[in-house]
């Protein structure tokens, strides 16, 4: 059961040079910087009321984040929902609905959120984390 939305991920070259946007004009504040080094990327947090806003910096030209950007992407990567009742329950449901797991079973994220990743060809063209505390 998803409870609200956790986060949205959103890819830039730069967090140093994203920053300024979303802390000066935005007034949003940065409260954590985190590499996640299985994910080859930084990662900004801000708090924008109860959602928080992840800025994803690639760390290596082979990240999955670099590769977006080099296709000419850019803005908003991914939605993460929270998951009241756990995400390997709701793997399993997903599984049984007949959406495209990216992660079979949950692992660990940014912030030590147990997390997962459904494909986006399954899931109205939206990356999508399902996300538990
Ligand atoms: N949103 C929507 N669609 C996306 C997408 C995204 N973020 N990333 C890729 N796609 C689409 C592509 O457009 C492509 O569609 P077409 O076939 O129609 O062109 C299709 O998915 C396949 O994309 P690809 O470029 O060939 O990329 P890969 O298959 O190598 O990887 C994906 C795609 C989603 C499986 C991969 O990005 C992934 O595993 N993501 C989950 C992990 C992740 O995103 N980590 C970074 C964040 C980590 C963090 O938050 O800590």
């Amino acid at each position: 059961k998803i409870s609200r939305i956790e986060h949205l991920g959103i890819a830039v070259p730069s967090i140093e040079e994203a920053l300024p946007y979303f802390e000066n004009v935005l007034g949003l504040k940065c409260y954590a910087v985190e590499e996640v080094a299985d994910q080859k990327v930084k990662t900004a947090f801000l708090k924008c009321g109860e959602v928080k806003l992840e800025l994803l910096e690639p760390t290596s030209p082979d990240s999955t984040i670099q590769k977006w950007l080099d296709k000419g992407n850019h803005g908003v990567h991914h939605v993460a929902f929270c998951i009241e009742d756990g995400v390997s329950n709701a793997l399993a449901e997903c599984e049984s609905k007949g959406l495209r797991l990216i992660d079979k079973a949950p692992r660990k994220g940014a912030e030590n959120l147990n997390i997962a990743f459904l494909h986006p060809k399954s899931t109205c063209g939206i990356l999508t984390e399902l996300c538990e505390q």
